[in-house]
């Protein structure tokens, strides 16, 4: 193939979580072993990606943490950043959507998308939460699915069947912030009329065809891509908001816009192009040469952002002027996890960062593990007993086991000289003909996405060496000098096995590939030279190898299982453990021990017990809801623990200074928390 032009994104992680396998799976592997093929063969290839760092799933993160949305995407900008440079994903830059340079290209596309007459400006309604005075984004309302009936569907789309999603759509909308049904209130907001586009974007997805003239190949576009582009569109495409009102993002940077901010997913992807302009200017390269001209531009994505590259972003670029298109959108399917999905609220997941802490030598092991089973044309499932057989019966017992042998055998026959080869018998023609026709049927593979199939394939490089010394035993022909010259002619055939090895492995398991080169001393690892059967000259000095693969044993396994098995025993049982509070924020409770000197119920409120407790410091009135569960009667006298600084509430009518702290249990039921020596009111907790 000739050399070419490849801008490469991997989808933006919010920075309001750590990656999971799925997120690796099913995004930043594939993209990494893509473009590590194309740097070997040569190609002109920027690599891009960052942390997505605005939108209300950031502000919901930091809500939720206790913390400010800064704070939450510094943390978790380190946390992803770390985790992909541990596992070796090649990226040219990981940068950040709040970033100055960010702020300024976004809003520069927004205004000329603005100025060029593509946006209109509409008020409607949109749904307000009158508790906390704020307009609702998508993010901030859940509801009912109305394609799939998943009950807690989010405003902009279902995480259950991947569907996009307005507000309005949902059915029994509610706030997340009051957990109260919104109103609807009006705004004014700039709109993308998408339908203007209509006509040109159909060609352009399923022909690849822009005025006549061909973009791209569209038989090289995944069929769930276009059939999700399509259904969206015969849908009947809609004016979209370009704009929310939110504080947290970048902010809207003409007249009327105060007070908010651009819609994340018009943000985002233009942080595939900022974060492109900051390494060409690291780098000393002009950051237009990787948006313009005969450029392939490539997203790798996940399924839940087919709509917002395939047609959004296209949009956005070709109103904008001057962008190319995407090339290929190849977006991936769902990863489940041991027959579930995934899932960060449950802690039902396998983080990246816990798994390289974990096993910081089984990097290799795990990016072939994920391939294999990488969700590319269906969902699929990640266990860790099919790691283990990954890696026990393939890697190990197939890639590991040729390998040594391989050079084992050459240090023991040769002192670890390549013999030179001598008369081919047919097993060996036949053996040399497969290793020359793999390489090109691997890269057919990878230019047409096919990523799972081709590394399958160069595993059958190591299969078919295996086999070959398998069936003719150099070890049993040594015996005799006679067979001397056959012996050099297998071990060699072995030894150009190897060294094609490290050269179709370099894209998949790069760390694995660059041992082997170092075994076998092999320089020039380009793809160029893959299927050669001249790559190491006899003579050719070799050394002792190490092993390549430990084997998993079970009871790894049995450990990790088990470990997520308690988290979903804890989840059914119980609330899941909340998130991390300071040892500050904690002493900032004043808790104490009170006694309950007189009770009674609150008139028409069912729950409610008002009872007077004597704290040590003062005799005060705490309104309690045990009333299902205990008599007046049964709590007067007793010592319990009380939060003492709780901000004085009013509750049906009657100011309450305090709350009485209760334990409860599976069922439901409710435990007073009373010191187990006779302690006297006002004795302190912490
Ligand atoms: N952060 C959504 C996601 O992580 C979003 C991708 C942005 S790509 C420009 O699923
Ligand atoms: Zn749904």
């Amino acid at each position: 193939m000739s050399k070419e032009k490849f801008t490469v994104t991997a989808a933006l992680p919010y920075a309001n979580g750590p990656l999971h396998l799925g997120h690796v799976a099913g995004v930043y592997l594939p993209s990494d072993i893509f473009v590590r093929f194309l740097r070997m063969n040569g190609h002109d290839v920027a690599f891009i990606c960052g942390s997505d760092e605005h939108g209300a799933a950031i502000t919901l993160r930091a809500k939720k943490e206790g913390i400010t949305p800064q704070e939450i995407v510094d943390k978790y900008n380190g946390i992803i950043g770390k985790a992909f440079k541990d596992f070796d994903i090649s990226f040219d830059i990981f940068h950040r959507t709040s970033a100055e340079i960010h702020h300024e290209t976004a809003q520069d596309f927004f205004k000329v998308l603005d100025e060029k007459g593509h946006f209109t400006k509409e008020t409607s309604e949109q749904y307000f939460d009158e508790e906390f005075q704020q307009f609702l984004a998508d993010r901030y309302i859940t509801g009912t699915c109305p394609n799939c009936g998943h009950e807690e569907a989010y405003g902009d789309q279902c995480e259950n069947c991947g569907s996009a999603l307005s507000p309005t759509d949902l059915k029994h909308p509610k706030s997340t912030l009051s957990g109260k049904t919104p109103v609807m209130k009006s705004t004014s907001h700039w709109y993308l009329p998408m339908e203007r586009h209509e006509d040109w974007l159909k060609s352009w997805i399923k022909e690849g065809k822009l005025d006549g003239i061909q973009q791209h190949d569209a038989s090289k576009w995944r069929n769930q891509v276009i059939g999700q582009c399509m259904s969206w569109i015969d849908n009947g495409l809609r004016p979209r908001a370009m704009t929310r009102d939110l504080d947290w993002g970048v902010k809207v940077p003409v007249e009327g816009g105060d007070g908010k901010v651009l819609y994340v997913w018009l943000d985002a992807p233009i942080g595939y192009i900022s974060a492109t302009k900051q390494w060409a200017k690291d780098n000393g390269k002009k950051w237009e040469d990787y948006w313009t001209g005969d450029r392939k531009l490539v997203h790798f994505i996940g399924k839940d952002n087919i709509v917002f590259h395939a047609i959004i972003f296209p949009i956005l670029l070709k109103a904008h002027e001057g962008f190319v298109l995407p090339d290929n959108v190849p977006a991936y399917e769902f990863l489940n996890l041991e027959g579930d999905k995934f899932s960060t609220s449950r802690n039902w997941a396998v983080w990246l960062h816990e798994y390289i802490e974990s096993y910081p030598d089984k990097i290799d092991e795990l990016k072939y593990t994920l391939t294999a089973i990488a969700p590319e044309t269906k969902d699929s499932e990640f266990t860790w007993k099919e790691f283990q057989t990954r890696v026990n019966s393939e890697l190990a017992d197939i890639l590991g086991n040729f390998v040594n042998r391989a050079l084992v055998l050459t240090q023991k026959y040769y002192a670890g000289a390549v013999p030179s080869i001598g008369t081919l018998t047919e097993q060996d023609k036949e053996v040399l003909a497969e290793m020359e026709a793999i390489p090109s049927r691997i890269s057919k593979l990878i230019y047409t996405y096919k990523l799972r199939e081709a590394q399958a394939e160069a595993m059958n490089l190591a299969r078919l060496g295996n086999k070959y010394l398998a069936d003719t035993e150099p070890w049993k022909l040594v015996k005799d000098e006679a067979n001397a010259e056959r012996v050099q002619t297998i071990m060699n055939i072995a030894l150009q096995i190897t060294a094609n090895l490290s050269i179709v492995l370099q894209p998949f398991l790069p760390s694995t590939a660059a041992k082997l080169s170092e075994f076998i001393d092999l320089k020039s690892t380009t793809w160029e030279r893959a299927g050669k059967a001249d790559l190491l000259a006899s003579g050719h000095l070799t050394s002792k190898p190490s092993i390549l693969f430990q084997k998993i044993e079970d009871e790894l396994v049995n450990n990790e299982v088990e470990k997520l098995n308690a988290t979903k025993q804890a989840d059914s049982l119980f609330e899941p453990q909340k998130d991390e509070t300071s040892f500050d924020d904690f002493m900032k409770m004043d808790i104490r021990l009170g006694t309950i000197l007189e009770a009674e119920k609150v008139k028409k409120a069912d729950k409610l017990l008002k009872l007077l407790v004597d704290t040590g410091l003062d005799k005060r009135t705490i309104v309690s809801g045990i009333a299902e569960h205990y008599t007046p009667e049964e709590v007067i006298g007793k010592t319990v623990s009380v939060l003492m600084n709780l901000a004085p509430r009013k509750i049906r009518g009657v100011e309450s200074q305090g709350m009485i702290l209760m334990a409860e249990n599976a069922d439901g039921e409710l435990s007073f928390i009373s010191p187990e020596k006779g302690f006297e009111a006002g004795s302190g907790i912490r």
